[in-house]
C-alpha cells in the first residue's frame, strides 16, 4: 500500500468541455480508481485554468467580468464531470485565494533567487495557446505567421516584460531527460531533448503589464504587472494539495505524482515546469504519462478547428457515462493519433460492451436462476476458465501498472470472449444441473468486472451487487474468488446501438 497522487491538466473554461477533455480525465480517473482499488492512498486532482488574455477576451466577447464567467464554468465541468463518474478528490481553480497565495510565494521566490530580470520583449504570439511563437515554430499563410495548432493569425507584440532565465536550467534539463524516467512513453523525452538540443533552452517571458492582460494574478514586486497564465497554472500541481500551508500533506503525495496531459502541452510540462520546481528546490514529478490527440475529420478535435464533438452526443448514443468511458479507454493511445468516427465507436459497445460482456450477463443470469433458482456453486472450476482468469488478471495487472489502459481491457475482453465460447461449447441450457458450468462463468464474469471496475463503475458495480460479491477488491482478485455465487436478476446492461 502506498500513495498515488494523479492530476489533469487545469483546462481552459472559456467552454464547455469536448471528448479531448473527457479522453484525457477519464483516463486519470480510470487510473485513480484502480490505485485506490488496490489499497493505494490515492488523491486524484483537476480543475480549471482562470486567469490570462483567452478567458479575459471570452470575457469580454460575451460582456460579463472573467469571474462572473469562471464562476458559471465551474459548474458547467463538474457538471460533466459527474456525468462522466469522474472521481475527483479536489477541483482546483486557478481563482482559490490559497493558490494565488502560492503563485505570488513562487515568483516572489524565483525574483529574490536573481532568476528573473526585466526586459523587452517582441514577438508573435498565439492568444488560443497563450505562448509565444520563435520562426521556425509557426506556420506561413499568404507570408504571414500563422498558429501551427489552432491555424489562426498570431499577434505581432512589443512590450517590457519580466524573464525566467530558463536557460539557466539547460544542462539540469539535459541530464534529467536523458537518466531519468519521468516521461512515459520515453518518445516525448526524446522529443523534448532534440528541441533543446538544437534550439537550447531560452529564457521566458513569465509577466504581462496590466493594461493589456489585467485578468491574472499581481506580481508582487511589480503591480504593474500580472503573472504569466502558465506560470500560474503550472503551480496548482503544488498548491492543490498543500504547498506552504500544509508541508507534511505536500511531501506525502509529491512523493508519488503522476501528471496526465495531451502532448500539445509537453513543452510547458517538462523544459518549463521541471525547472520552475527545480528553482524551487522541488524534485520533479515521478511521471508524466503523455497522450496522442482525438482527431476529426482529420485534424485535432478543438474549438478553434470547429470539429468538436460534444460529450452529451456520446453520453446520449452509448448509453450514459459507462458507455462513452469504455469506449473513450478502449480506443486510448499515447502514441498515435486516433480519428473519432461513428462507426468504431458504435463497433466497439455493440460488440464489446453489449454481446461480449453484456449478453455473457443475460445469458448466465437467466439460465441461473431458471435452472438452478439462483443458488450456483461447485467444488472446482472448470480448468479452461481457470486458467483464462489467473492469465487475464495477471496480465490486466501487468498493463495498468504500466499505464495501459486499452491493453487492459483488451485483455478482460479476451476472458469475456472465452467465456462466451464456453457456454457455446458447453451447452449448459441442455443440462439437469449445470452447477459446474454457470460457476465457472460466474466466476469469470466476477473477476471480468472487478477489472472492469475502474472503466465501468456504474455497470460493474451493478453486476458484481447483483451476483453478490460486495467488497470490491483487486488485490483480493484470486481464483477461486468465492463459494457460492447468488444471482437476483438477470438485467440487460447495454442497449444495442443501430
Ligand atoms: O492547455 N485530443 O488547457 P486546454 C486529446 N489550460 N486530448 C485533448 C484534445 C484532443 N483533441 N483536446 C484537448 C490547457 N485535449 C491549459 C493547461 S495545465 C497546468 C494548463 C486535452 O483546455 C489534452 O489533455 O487547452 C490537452 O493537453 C488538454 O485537453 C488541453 O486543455
Amino acid at each position: 500500500m502506498g500513495v498515488f497522487y494523479i492530476t489533469t491538466p487545469i483546462y481552459y473554461p472559456t467552454a464547455p468541455p469536448h471528448i479531448g477533455h473527457a479522453y484525457t480525465t477519464v483516463y486519470a480517473d480510470v487510473l485513480a480508481r484502480y490505485h485506490r482499488l488496490i489499497g493505494d492512498e490515492t488523491f486524484f486532482m483537476t480543475g480549471n485554468d482562470e486567469h490570462g488574455l483567452k478567458l479575459q477576451r471570452a470575457a469580454e466577447k460575451r460582456g460579463i467580468h472573467p469571474k462572473q464567467l469562471v464562476d458559471e464554468m465551474e459548474g458547467v465541468y463538474k457538471n460533466y464531470w459527474r456525468l462522466l463518474n469522474i472521481s475527483y478528490d479536489h477541483f482546483i481553480r486557478t481563482t482559490h485565494s490559497y493558490h494565488e497565495e502560492v503563485v505570488k510565494h513562487s515568483i516572489q521566490k524565483l525574483y529574490d533567487k536573481g532568476l528573473i530580470y526585466k526586459a523587452s520583449y517582441a514577438g508573435w504570439y498565439c492568444a488560443d495557446c497563450e505562448k509565444y511563437y520563435s520562426p521556425g515554430e509557426y506556420i506561413e499563410i499568404d507570408g504571414k505567421p500563422y498558429c501551427p495548432i489552432h491555424r489562426k493569425p498570431l499577434e505581432f507584440l512589443e512590450e517590457e516584460t519580466y524573464y525566467f532565465k530558463l536557460s539557466e536550467f539547460e544542462d539540469y534539463m539535459v541530464k534529467l531527460l536523458s537518466e531519468r524516467d519521468i516521461v512515459y512513453p520515453k518518445t516525448y523525452a526524446l522529443e523534448v531533448l532534440n528541441k533543446i538540443k538544437t534550439e537550447g533552452l531560452r529564457d521566458v517571458s513569465i509577466a504581462r503589464p496590466k493594461e493589456r492582460v489585467w485578468w491574472g494574478i499581481e506580481v508582487p514586486f511589480d503591480k504593474n504587472y500580472t503573472v504569466y497564465v502558465w506560470f500560474d497554472a503550472l503551480l496548482n500541481y503544488i498548491s492543490g494539495i498543500g504547498y506552504l500551508r500544509d508541508m507534511d500533506r505536500f511531501e506525502k503525495y509529491w512523493s508519488n505524482v503522476h501528471h496526465i496531459i495531451g502532448k500539445d502541452i509537453l513543452w510547458f510540462h517538462t523544459a518549463i515546469w521541471f525547472s520552475i520546481l527545480k528553482a524551487l528546490d522541488i524534485e520533479p514529478p515521478k511521471r508524466l504519462i503523455v497522450h496522442a490527440f482525438l482527431l476529426n475529420r482529420g485534424l485535432k478535435i478543438g474549438k478553434s478547428a470547429g470539429n468538436v464533438i460534444a460529450i452529451e452526443d456520446l453520453l446520449d448514443r452509448y448509453n450514459g457515462g459507462d458507455g462513452v468511458r469504455y469506449i473513450l479507454m478502449r480506443i486510448f493511445n499515447h502514441q498515435k493519433d486516433v480519428p473519432v468516427t461513428t462507426e468504431l465507436f458504435d463497433s466497439i459497445y455493440n460488440s464489446e460492451l453489449a454481446d461480449n460482456y453484456g449478453n455473457l450477463i443475460r445469458r448466465v443470469g437467466v439460465l441461473s436462476m431458471k435452472k438452478l433458482n439462483g443458488d450456483v456453486s461447485a467444488d472446482r472450476i472448470d480448468e479452461v476458465l481457470e486458467y483464462k482468469i489467473s492469465e487475464t488478471v495477471e496480465k490486466y495487472n501487468r498493463e495498468m501498472e504500466n499505464y495501459n489502459v486499452s491493453s487492459a481491457i483488451i485483455a478482460v475482453n479476451e476472458l469475456l470472449r472465452t467465456a462466451n465460447q464456453y457456454i457455446n461449447e458447453k451447452r449448459p441450457w441442455e443440462k439437469n444441473d449445470p452447477s459446474l458450468e454457470l460457476y465457472s462463468l460466474l466466476e469469470a464474469i466476477a473477476s471480468s468486472s472487478i477489472m472492469l471496475y475502474p472503466v465501468i463503475p456504474e455497470a460493474a458495480g451493478k453486476i458484481l451487487n447483483l451476483i453478490g460479491v460486495d467488497e470490491i477488491s483487486i488485490k483480493r482478485l484470486s481464483v477461486p474468488l468465492r463459494d457460492r455465487y447468488h444471482v437476483s436478476d438477470a438485467p440487460i446492461l447495454f442497449k444495442k446501438v443501430k
